[in-house]
């Protein structure tokens, strides 16, 4: 399955989100990250997304993995995915607008779930409570609406 990233990046009372400018996911608020390349491990795609998309650098020991989630389209199994979820409260540098990404700052109660992923609005605030969980939602046939999902929160 194909496997991809997602770093939020959180102030004690901020989420950072970036707009998507262009490719999947265009013109919704998200997280950054992306695929992870051959020969590279999970932690690096996220540091080098985040370095691409936003201009932030940190390093993998400020990286704190807190959710693994699935994604199942019925009718598109290429599209189907895994997705890693990172936490980082530390980095270097000030978020910036990239081709790809305009990144914006919103209060953790202002979180602008009509304008993103479906999903996100049952995970992200498992996220900010600082919960570690895993997850899979399976869309419909438009890849626009949930079928069903599940989520359990993992303790370790
Ligand atoms: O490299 P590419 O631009 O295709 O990466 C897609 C990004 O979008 C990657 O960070 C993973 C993320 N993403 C999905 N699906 C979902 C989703 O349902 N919710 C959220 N929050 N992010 C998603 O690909």
């Amino acid at each position: 399955m194909r496997q991809v990233t997602l770093c939020l990046l959180l102030t004690e009372d901020k989420i950072l989100l970036a707009m998507k400018k262009r490719g999947f996911g265009e013109g919704k608020w998200n997280g950054v990250g992306g695929k992870v390349q051959d020969g590279e491990s999970i932690e690096e795609a996220a540091l080098r997304e985040m370095e691409e998309e936003i201009g932030v650098r940190a390093k993998s020991h400020q990286l704190d993995k807190i959710g693994s989630i699935k994604f199942f389209f019925e009718k598109k199994p290429d599209w189907n995915q895994e997705m890693h979820v990172f936490i980082i409260r530390e980095w270097e540098g000030e978020p910036q607008e990239s081709e790809e990404m305009k990144p914006q700052w919103f209060g953790h109660q202002e979180i602008p779930f009509k304008d993103m992923w479906v999903d996100d609005q049952y995970w992200m605030p498992r996220a900010l409570r600082g919960e570690h969980f895993e997850a899979e939602f399976y869309f419909k046939e438009d890849g626009d609406e949930l079928e069903k999902w599940e989520i359990r929160n993992v303790f370790s």
